[in-house]
């Protein structure tokens, strides 16, 4: 039978869903899937916080709670919390009226509200992602209408911050055009620049006008606390000047699936500020309407409570000091082993990932004669390790760069 749809060719793979696909379809009992960004617990188990099981129950209990439509912006509560987080309880910005948030789709859907916007209504197309950065930003830019562009960032000899190339290619880039700048915890890398380099940055952006649009994806899990993880978008923010923000709720409270995140855009002026939040506005209505409820009215409830809050920032502290230690531990159990290599990286990056600086053909050894999965950049999500799992991945790294260099 003929098909209309005949001439649909298949899509690229994604480098992050294929191994998380190849490592679903594996039989093996002891596999161990350390490609996706997500925390388990110690168990190796997806982790509820317990907090957000306590704003659920209120939630249930509560029967003033409905499920109508939301307005197109989201719920206001979560909107105003949302841009206190990241702009700090005292922000100048908020106080003159010229900030705007929208509750969107978790990151990703934050990002790709930005960028319909920005691709409809910013006089500069092009947009600089870093080199290396998440995998899904380029799909995300180009399915806007956007031209992706790189700009230098991580440099593999010295497993840090290639800043003097990221300081010529920002310098280079062409006028308007708009700049991702992952605001901590930076993935895949785990590199991020210190403050004296972030202000370097920011002078720069403003130099040449460009249009800062930062994702804020892991609030919190880069230093442990909220207020720290904030500081560099905080700078670009006190200079009075223009930028978008995507925060995610997906890692700092653990839900993922619940898609729950904000887009925050600071202006110059009132007036502009009204004037994108129509623009916005129009996004929003044409793509899905109005954003889910469940997930906003969760985070709403934590963020509104003082005790909870507090509660919250202790679990994402633990989380963190989690995630240190199995870092801590991997990086004692390759020395212990002798492993060829300087592997003080491990313990130097912050956030989820580690960068392992295992190449792709190490990547497929581990995943064909060890069943552990990690990209093929040689990322894995320290998330995703226990004290249990350590040894064996520790084990298995031995064993293919001893084998393949
Ligand atoms: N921005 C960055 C830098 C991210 O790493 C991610 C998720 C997001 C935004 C979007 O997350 P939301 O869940 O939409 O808030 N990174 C994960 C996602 C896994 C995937 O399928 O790509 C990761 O493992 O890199």
């Amino acid at each position: 039978m003929n098909s209309i749809l005949s001439s649909v060719l298949p899509a690229p793979e994604d480098p992050i869903l294929s191994v998380y696909y190849a490592c679903r379809d594996d039989p093996s009992p002891v596999k161990l899937n350390l490609t996706a960004g997500t925390y388990q617990s110690e168990e190796g188990k997806p982790h509820v916080l317990e907090v957000v099981r306590r704003a659920e129950q209120q939630l249930a209990n509560d029967l003033s709670w409905n499920k109508e439509y939301l307005p197109l912006n989201g719920l206001a509560d979560f909107n105003k919390l949302s841009a206190k987080l990241i702009l700090g309880d005292d922000s100048l910005a908020v106080k003159e009226n010229r900030v705007v948030t929208f509750q969107c789709l978790s990151g990703t859907g934050s990002l790709r509200v930005g960028a319909e916007f920005l691709a409809q209504h910013h006089q500069q197309r092009v947009i600089f992602v870093p080199n290396p950065t998440w995998g899904n930003h380029p799909n995300i830019f180009n399915m806007a209408g956007l031209s992706v562009e790189h700009y230098r960032y991580y440099d593999p000899e010295t497993r840090g911050l290639d800043f003097k190339g990221l300081l010529e290619d920002l310098g280079a880039a062409p006028s308007g055009a708009i700049v991702v700048l992952q605001a901590c915890a930076h993935n895949p890398t785990g590199v991020d620049p210190t403050f004296e380099q972030w202000e370097k940055i920011r002078k720069i952006v403003r130099s040449k006008s460009l249009l800062p649009f930062f994702d804020n994806a892991y609030q919190g899990f880069a230093s442990g606390d909220i207020d720290s993880d904030a500081q560099a978008v905080r700078m670009f923010v006190a200079d009075g000047d223009e930028c978008l923000i995507a925060l995610s709720y997906g890692k700092n409270m653990g839900l993922y699936g619940e898609r729950v995140g904000s887009l925050t855009i600071v202006c110059k002026s009132e007036d502009v500020a009204k004037k994108v939040e129509s623009q916005v506005l129009l996004v929003v209505r044409a793509m899905y309407l109005t954003p889910p409820i469940h997930g906003a009215a969760i985070v709403t409830t934590i963020l509104k409570n003082s005790d909870m809050y507090k509660d919250w920032t202790i679990e994402l502290k633990g989380m963190v000091d989690r995630i240190l230690s199995m870092r801590q531990e991997l990086y004692e159990a390759l020395q212990a082993r002798g492993t060829p290599g300087d592997w003080s990286h491990i313990i130097k990056q912050i956030g989820m990932f580690s960068f392992t600086g295992l190449n792709e053909k190490q990547v497929r050894l581990m995943a064909k004669e060890h069943h552990i999965y990690m990209t093929y950049d040689g990322r894995i999500s320290i998330g995703g390790l226990s004290s249990k799992t350590v040894p064996r991945l520790a084990d298995a790294i031995h064993a293919v760069v001893t084998r393949i260099a």
